[in-house]
Protein backbone atom coordinates (compact mmCIF):
# COMPACT_ATOMS: atom_id res chain seq x y z
CA UNK A 1 0.00 0.00 0.00
CA UNK A 2 1.33 3.35 -1.23
CA UNK A 3 0.72 6.06 1.60
CA UNK A 4 -0.65 9.25 0.49
CA UNK A 5 1.70 12.19 0.45
CA UNK A 6 -0.18 14.98 2.14
CA UNK A 7 1.39 18.57 2.19
CA UNK A 8 1.66 21.53 4.55
CA UNK A 9 -1.29 23.96 3.87
CA UNK A 10 1.13 26.94 4.95
CA UNK A 11 3.44 26.42 2.11
CA UNK A 12 1.99 23.63 -0.07
CA UNK A 13 5.42 21.73 0.26
CA UNK A 14 4.93 17.46 0.43
CA UNK A 15 5.19 16.61 4.14
CA UNK A 16 8.05 14.08 5.29
CA UNK A 17 9.17 13.37 9.12
CA UNK A 18 12.27 11.50 8.14
CA UNK A 19 15.16 13.91 8.06
CA UNK A 20 15.05 17.55 9.60
CA UNK A 21 17.58 19.24 7.00
CA UNK A 22 14.77 18.62 3.80
CA UNK A 23 12.32 20.29 2.58
CA UNK A 24 8.74 19.90 4.31
CA UNK A 25 9.97 18.04 7.36
CA UNK A 26 7.75 18.38 10.49
CA UNK A 27 8.25 16.47 13.73
CA UNK A 28 6.42 12.54 14.20
CA UNK A 29 4.07 14.32 16.95
CA UNK A 30 3.63 17.36 14.80
CA UNK A 31 2.28 14.88 12.27
CA UNK A 32 -0.22 12.83 14.17
CA UNK A 33 -1.44 16.41 15.69
CA UNK A 34 -1.85 18.17 12.36
CA UNK A 35 -3.22 15.31 10.53
CA UNK A 36 -6.02 14.89 13.40
CA UNK A 37 -6.99 18.86 13.75
CA UNK A 38 -6.53 18.77 9.95
CA UNK A 39 -4.49 21.82 10.40
CA UNK A 40 -0.88 20.14 8.91
CA UNK A 41 1.67 22.39 8.87
CA UNK A 42 5.64 21.89 8.12
CA UNK A 43 8.41 22.69 10.55
CA UNK A 44 9.42 26.11 8.82
CA UNK A 45 5.87 27.17 8.44
CA UNK A 46 5.96 26.63 12.40
CA UNK A 47 9.08 28.79 12.88
CA UNK A 48 7.44 31.62 10.24
CA UNK A 49 4.13 31.43 11.57
CA UNK A 50 4.60 31.98 15.52
CA UNK A 51 8.32 33.10 15.49
CA UNK A 52 8.28 35.10 12.50
CA UNK A 53 11.82 33.00 11.72
CA UNK A 54 12.62 32.69 8.13
CA UNK A 55 14.43 29.30 7.20
CA UNK A 56 15.19 30.08 3.60
CA UNK A 57 14.14 27.50 0.72
CA UNK A 58 14.96 28.47 -2.77
CA UNK A 59 13.34 27.25 -5.83
CA UNK A 60 14.84 27.31 -8.88
CA UNK A 61 13.92 29.32 -11.87
CA UNK A 62 13.29 26.12 -14.20
CA UNK A 63 10.57 25.04 -11.93
CA UNK A 64 8.82 28.43 -11.85
CA UNK A 65 9.07 28.14 -15.23
CA UNK A 66 7.74 24.85 -15.54
CA UNK A 67 4.68 25.87 -13.31
CA UNK A 68 3.85 28.52 -15.69
CA UNK A 69 4.31 26.35 -18.82
CA UNK A 70 1.78 24.06 -16.84
CA UNK A 71 -0.85 26.28 -16.22
CA UNK A 72 -0.51 27.61 -20.40
CA UNK A 73 -1.29 23.90 -21.43
CA UNK A 74 -4.53 23.43 -19.41
CA UNK A 75 -7.84 26.06 -19.69
CA UNK A 76 -7.52 28.25 -16.64
CA UNK A 77 -8.57 32.03 -15.47
CA UNK A 78 -5.04 33.18 -14.62
CA UNK A 79 -5.22 35.40 -11.71
CA UNK A 80 -2.17 38.32 -11.71
CA UNK A 81 -1.26 39.95 -8.65
CA UNK A 82 0.46 42.85 -8.99
CA UNK A 83 1.89 45.07 -6.10
CA UNK A 84 0.88 48.40 -6.23
CA UNK A 85 3.59 49.83 -4.79
CA UNK A 86 5.99 48.27 -7.16
CA UNK A 87 4.21 47.70 -10.12
CA UNK A 88 8.09 47.70 -12.01
CA UNK A 89 9.10 44.89 -9.83
CA UNK A 90 5.90 42.96 -9.96
CA UNK A 91 6.13 42.49 -13.81
CA UNK A 92 6.57 38.79 -14.93
CA UNK A 93 8.44 39.13 -18.13
CA UNK A 94 7.09 36.60 -20.97
CA UNK A 95 3.70 36.67 -19.46
CA UNK A 96 1.45 36.57 -21.86
CA UNK A 97 3.48 33.65 -24.02
CA UNK A 98 3.46 31.48 -20.62
CA UNK A 99 -0.22 31.63 -20.47
CA UNK A 100 -1.14 30.98 -23.94
CA UNK A 101 -4.89 31.51 -24.82
CA UNK A 102 -6.02 31.90 -21.06
CA UNK A 103 -7.35 35.03 -19.95
CA UNK A 104 -5.39 37.11 -17.22
CA UNK A 105 -7.23 39.13 -14.74
CA UNK A 106 -4.93 41.34 -13.25
CA UNK A 107 -5.40 42.53 -9.41
CA UNK A 108 -3.74 44.98 -7.94
CA UNK A 109 -3.34 44.88 -4.53
CA UNK A 110 -2.19 46.86 -1.59
CA UNK A 111 -3.56 50.12 -2.38
CA UNK A 112 -4.46 50.53 1.43
CA UNK A 113 -0.35 51.69 1.12
CA UNK A 114 -1.86 54.70 -1.58
CA UNK A 115 -3.02 58.03 0.44
CA UNK A 116 -6.66 58.39 0.37
CA UNK A 117 -6.56 61.30 -1.30
CA UNK A 118 -5.17 59.75 -4.87
CA UNK A 119 -7.67 58.88 -7.75
CA UNK A 120 -7.81 55.24 -8.11
CA UNK A 121 -9.72 55.80 -11.85
CA UNK A 122 -6.36 57.50 -12.76
CA UNK A 123 -4.15 54.88 -11.12
CA UNK A 124 -6.13 52.07 -12.91
CA UNK A 125 -5.64 54.11 -16.51
CA UNK A 126 -2.13 54.49 -16.02
CA UNK A 127 -1.83 50.88 -14.91
CA UNK A 128 -4.00 49.68 -18.10
CA UNK A 129 -0.96 51.90 -20.14
CA UNK A 130 2.04 50.32 -17.99
CA UNK A 131 0.52 46.48 -19.13
CA UNK A 132 -0.35 47.19 -21.79
CA UNK A 133 3.50 48.64 -22.39
CA UNK A 134 4.17 44.80 -21.72
CA UNK A 135 2.03 43.09 -24.13
CA UNK A 136 -0.31 42.54 -21.41
CA UNK A 137 -4.13 42.40 -22.28
CA UNK A 138 -6.40 41.88 -19.04
CA UNK A 139 -10.03 40.57 -19.49
CA UNK A 140 -10.29 43.25 -16.36
CA UNK A 141 -8.33 44.78 -13.77
CA UNK A 142 -9.46 45.06 -9.83
CA UNK A 143 -7.56 47.01 -6.96
CA UNK A 144 -7.65 45.45 -4.20
CA UNK A 145 -6.23 44.93 -0.37
CA UNK A 146 -5.61 41.81 0.59
CA UNK A 147 -4.37 42.76 4.27
CA UNK A 148 -7.16 45.13 4.87
CA UNK A 149 -9.60 42.67 3.18
CA UNK A 150 -10.90 45.72 0.64
CA UNK A 151 -12.87 44.73 -2.53
CA UNK A 152 -12.54 41.07 -1.92
CA UNK A 153 -15.88 40.28 -2.24
CA UNK A 154 -15.98 41.83 -5.94
CA UNK A 155 -13.04 40.21 -6.77
CA UNK A 156 -14.57 36.25 -5.90
CA UNK A 157 -17.12 37.56 -8.31
CA UNK A 158 -15.00 38.56 -11.27
CA UNK A 159 -12.86 35.21 -10.79
CA UNK A 160 -16.28 33.19 -10.69
CA UNK A 161 -17.33 34.94 -13.84
CA UNK A 162 -14.29 34.75 -16.01
CA UNK A 163 -13.06 31.34 -14.72
CA UNK A 164 -15.68 29.80 -16.43
CA UNK A 165 -15.62 26.90 -14.13
CA UNK A 166 -12.48 26.31 -14.37
CA UNK A 167 -9.27 26.57 -12.38
CA UNK A 168 -8.38 29.71 -11.45
CA UNK A 169 -4.36 30.32 -10.74
CA UNK A 170 -3.23 33.26 -8.82
CA UNK A 171 0.13 34.01 -9.75
CA UNK A 172 2.74 36.68 -9.53
CA UNK A 173 6.54 37.89 -8.18
CA UNK A 174 7.33 37.11 -4.73
CA UNK A 175 5.91 38.96 -2.28
CA UNK A 176 3.00 40.41 -3.60
CA UNK A 177 0.36 39.27 -1.25
CA UNK A 178 -1.20 36.50 -3.19
CA UNK A 179 -1.42 34.09 -0.12
CA UNK A 180 -2.46 37.15 2.06
CA UNK A 181 -5.25 38.00 -0.55
CA UNK A 182 -6.12 34.20 -0.74
CA UNK A 183 -6.01 34.34 3.31
CA UNK A 184 -8.47 36.90 2.85
CA UNK A 185 -11.08 35.20 0.14
CA UNK A 186 -11.08 32.20 2.37
CA UNK A 187 -12.37 34.42 5.14
CA UNK A 188 -14.71 35.89 3.71
CA UNK A 189 -16.52 32.60 2.35
CA UNK A 190 -16.65 31.62 6.18
CA UNK A 191 -13.69 29.70 6.40
CA UNK A 192 -10.89 29.85 8.84
CA UNK A 193 -8.19 33.09 9.17
CA UNK A 194 -4.63 32.88 8.01
CA UNK A 195 -4.73 29.23 7.02
CA UNK A 196 -1.79 30.00 4.15
CA UNK A 197 1.31 31.23 6.11
CA UNK A 198 2.64 34.83 4.69
CA UNK A 199 5.39 36.73 5.40
CA UNK A 200 7.17 39.90 4.32
CA UNK A 201 10.05 37.68 3.59
CA UNK A 202 10.32 36.78 -0.69
CA UNK A 203 9.87 32.99 -1.07
CA UNK A 204 7.30 32.48 1.89
CA UNK A 205 4.89 29.92 -0.61
CA UNK A 206 6.78 26.69 -1.85
CA UNK A 207 4.44 25.00 -3.60
CA UNK A 208 1.25 25.09 -5.15
CA UNK A 209 -2.12 25.28 -2.63
CA UNK A 210 -5.46 23.69 -4.07
CA UNK A 211 -8.74 25.52 -2.03
CA UNK A 212 -11.43 23.79 -3.45
CA UNK A 213 -14.24 25.72 -5.25
CA UNK A 214 -17.72 23.74 -4.98
CA UNK A 215 -17.85 21.99 -8.40
CA UNK A 216 -14.49 20.30 -8.12
CA UNK A 217 -12.37 23.14 -9.58
CA UNK A 218 -9.83 24.92 -7.44
CA UNK A 219 -8.40 28.34 -6.22
CA UNK A 220 -4.74 28.13 -6.51
CA UNK A 221 -2.14 30.03 -4.13
CA UNK A 222 1.51 29.34 -6.49
CA UNK A 223 5.08 30.11 -5.42
CA UNK A 224 5.97 33.67 -6.15
CA UNK A 225 8.29 33.94 -9.12
CA UNK A 226 11.56 35.56 -8.54
CA UNK A 227 12.14 39.30 -9.74
CA UNK A 228 15.98 39.44 -9.27
CA UNK A 229 15.65 43.26 -9.52
CA UNK A 230 13.13 43.63 -6.62
CA UNK A 231 14.96 45.43 -3.60
CA UNK A 232 13.97 42.61 -1.40
CA UNK A 233 16.48 40.58 -2.45
CA UNK A 234 19.15 42.93 -1.21
CA UNK A 235 17.85 43.83 2.36
CA UNK A 236 18.30 41.68 5.26
CA UNK A 237 15.53 41.22 7.97
CA UNK A 238 15.79 44.43 9.82
CA UNK A 239 16.08 46.59 6.31
CA UNK A 240 13.28 44.69 5.07
CA UNK A 241 10.64 45.73 7.96
CA UNK A 242 11.87 49.25 7.77
CA UNK A 243 11.80 49.63 3.78
CA UNK A 244 7.91 48.00 3.52
CA UNK A 245 5.21 50.55 4.52
CA UNK A 246 2.04 48.74 6.32
CA UNK A 247 0.43 51.62 6.70
CA UNK A 248 -1.13 54.41 4.03
CA UNK A 249 2.07 56.06 2.69
CA UNK A 250 2.88 59.69 4.26
CA UNK A 251 3.74 62.24 1.18
CA UNK A 252 6.81 64.34 2.89
CA UNK A 253 7.24 67.56 0.83
CA UNK A 254 10.34 68.90 0.13
CA UNK A 255 11.60 72.66 -1.75
CA UNK A 256 14.70 72.29 -3.16
CA UNK A 257 17.73 74.60 -4.70
CA UNK A 258 19.54 73.57 -7.78
CA UNK A 259 22.79 71.58 -6.18
CA UNK A 260 20.91 70.06 -2.88
CA UNK A 261 21.00 66.35 -2.65
CA UNK A 262 17.94 63.73 -0.50
CA UNK A 263 19.49 60.90 0.98
CA UNK A 264 16.96 57.80 1.11
CA UNK A 265 18.37 56.36 4.01
CA UNK A 266 21.49 54.46 2.49
CA UNK A 267 19.97 53.34 0.42
CA UNK A 268 19.40 55.87 -2.49
CA UNK A 269 19.72 59.22 -3.32
CA UNK A 270 18.33 62.28 -5.55
CA UNK A 271 20.12 65.08 -6.22
CA UNK A 272 18.43 68.47 -7.38
CA UNK A 273 21.31 69.19 -10.35
CA UNK A 274 19.84 71.87 -12.01
CA UNK A 275 16.88 74.41 -12.42
CA UNK A 276 14.83 76.55 -10.62
CA UNK A 277 13.90 76.35 -6.83
CA UNK A 278 11.37 73.13 -7.02
CA UNK A 279 8.95 71.30 -5.33
CA UNK A 280 9.17 67.20 -4.73
CA UNK A 281 7.44 64.80 -2.66
CA UNK A 282 8.70 61.89 -1.20
CA UNK A 283 6.00 58.37 -1.21
CA UNK A 284 8.64 56.09 0.98
CA UNK A 285 8.09 54.27 4.46
CA UNK A 286 7.73 56.77 6.68
CA UNK A 287 10.09 55.02 9.09
CA UNK A 288 12.82 55.92 6.12
CA UNK A 289 15.15 58.80 6.68
CA UNK A 290 15.08 61.37 4.11
CA UNK A 291 18.21 63.54 4.90
CA UNK A 292 18.83 66.73 2.85
CA UNK A 293 22.21 67.99 2.35
CA UNK A 294 24.76 69.74 -0.06
CA UNK A 295 25.14 68.22 -3.11
CA UNK A 296 29.01 69.92 -3.17
CA UNK A 297 29.12 67.35 0.02
CA UNK A 298 26.89 64.45 -0.63
CA UNK A 299 29.75 62.18 -2.32
CA UNK A 300 32.01 62.75 0.95
CA UNK A 301 28.49 62.59 3.74
CA UNK A 302 27.74 59.26 2.31
CA UNK A 303 31.15 57.71 2.23
CA UNK A 304 31.51 58.72 5.86
CA UNK A 305 27.84 57.75 7.08
CA UNK A 306 26.73 54.81 5.28
CA UNK A 307 25.71 52.29 7.86
CA UNK A 308 25.49 54.91 10.67
CA UNK A 309 23.64 57.44 10.42
CA UNK A 310 22.58 56.32 6.74
CA UNK A 311 20.60 53.07 8.02
CA UNK A 312 19.96 50.81 6.58
CA UNK A 313 21.88 50.16 3.63
CA UNK A 314 22.17 47.00 1.36
CA UNK A 315 23.47 43.79 3.04
CA UNK A 316 26.80 44.22 1.23
CA UNK A 317 26.71 47.18 0.69
CA UNK A 318 26.12 46.99 -2.80
CA UNK A 319 27.34 50.30 -5.06
CA UNK A 320 24.86 52.51 -5.69
CA UNK A 321 24.10 53.79 -9.51
CA UNK A 322 23.13 56.61 -10.90
CA UNK A 323 20.56 57.97 -13.49
CA UNK A 324 19.93 61.18 -14.88
CA UNK A 325 17.28 62.77 -15.98
CA UNK A 326 16.11 66.17 -17.71
CA UNK A 327 12.17 66.47 -16.70
CA UNK A 328 9.28 68.70 -17.09
CA UNK A 329 7.61 68.56 -14.24
CA UNK A 330 4.65 66.43 -12.84
CA UNK A 331 6.88 63.09 -13.01
CA UNK A 332 7.86 60.58 -10.13
CA UNK A 333 11.63 59.13 -9.99
CA UNK A 334 10.83 55.53 -8.76
CA UNK A 335 13.51 52.92 -6.93
CA UNK A 336 11.75 50.03 -8.01
CA UNK A 337 10.43 48.64 -4.04
CA UNK A 338 11.84 51.17 -1.98
CA UNK A 339 9.11 54.16 -3.34
CA UNK A 340 9.16 57.07 -5.75
CA UNK A 341 9.40 60.47 -5.58
CA UNK A 342 7.69 63.33 -7.36
CA UNK A 343 9.25 66.37 -8.89
CA UNK A 344 6.89 69.56 -9.72
CA UNK A 345 8.13 71.40 -11.64
CA UNK A 346 11.23 71.36 -14.67
CA UNK A 347 14.64 70.80 -14.04
CA UNK A 348 17.66 68.31 -14.03
CA UNK A 349 17.52 65.46 -11.23
CA UNK A 350 19.92 62.29 -10.86
CA UNK A 351 18.81 59.17 -8.78
CA UNK A 352 20.55 56.29 -7.27
CA UNK A 353 19.98 52.97 -6.35
CA UNK A 354 21.72 49.94 -5.46
CA UNK A 355 23.08 48.52 -8.26
CA UNK A 356 20.60 46.13 -9.61
CA UNK A 357 17.39 47.53 -8.42
CA UNK A 358 16.05 49.51 -10.66
CA UNK A 359 15.31 53.20 -11.32
CA UNK A 360 12.36 54.36 -13.69
CA UNK A 361 9.97 57.65 -14.80
CA UNK A 362 6.47 57.90 -15.04
CA UNK A 363 3.66 60.60 -15.33
CA UNK A 364 3.24 60.99 -11.78
CA UNK A 365 0.14 59.13 -10.50
CA UNK A 366 -0.87 60.75 -8.11
N1 LIG B 1 -0.06 46.96 3.04
C1 LIG B 1 -0.36 45.77 2.55
N2 LIG B 1 0.51 44.76 2.71
C2 LIG B 1 0.17 43.55 2.20
C3 LIG B 1 -1.04 43.32 1.51
N3 LIG B 1 -1.07 42.03 1.11
C4 LIG B 1 0.09 41.48 1.54
N4 LIG B 1 0.84 42.38 2.20
C5 LIG B 1 2.15 42.16 2.82
O1 LIG B 1 3.07 41.73 1.83
C6 LIG B 1 3.97 40.75 2.35
C7 LIG B 1 3.95 39.50 1.48
O2 LIG B 1 2.70 38.86 1.59
P1 LIG B 1 2.46 37.34 1.12
O3 LIG B 1 0.99 37.14 1.09
O4 LIG B 1 3.29 36.40 1.91
O5 LIG B 1 3.04 37.42 -0.38
P2 LIG B 1 3.13 36.27 -1.50
O6 LIG B 1 2.88 36.95 -2.80
O7 LIG B 1 2.27 35.12 -1.16
O8 LIG B 1 4.67 35.89 -1.39
P3 LIG B 1 5.40 34.48 -1.84
O9 LIG B 1 4.69 33.36 -1.18
O10 LIG B 1 6.80 34.69 -1.35
O11 LIG B 1 5.33 34.46 -3.33
C8 LIG B 1 3.53 40.52 3.79
O12 LIG B 1 4.35 41.30 4.64
C9 LIG B 1 2.10 41.00 3.79
O13 LIG B 1 1.65 41.44 5.07
C10 LIG B 1 -1.96 44.44 1.37
O14 LIG B 1 -3.05 44.36 0.80
N5 LIG B 1 -1.55 45.61 1.91
MG1 LIG C 1 2.71 33.17 -0.83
Amino acid sequence: MTEEVLHCIGCGLAIQTEDPKEKGYTPKSAYEKGVASNQLYCQRCFKLRHYNQLEKVSISDSQFLAMLHDIGQTKALVVNVIDIFDVYGSMISGLPRFVGNNPILIVANKIDLLPKSVNLKRIRYWLQRQLSSYGIKPIDIIMVSGKKKQSIDELLEKIDVYRQECDAYVVGVTNVGKSTLINSIIASLGGKQDVITTSQFPGTTLDNIHIPFDNGASLIDTPGIIHRHQMAHFLDEKALKLVSPQKELKPVTFQLHAEQTIFLAGLGRFDYLAGEKNAITCYFNKELLLHRTKLSNANAFFDKHRGDLLSPTTQDDIALSRVEFKVDGGVDIVFSGLGWITVHHAGKVAAYAPKGVDITIREAII
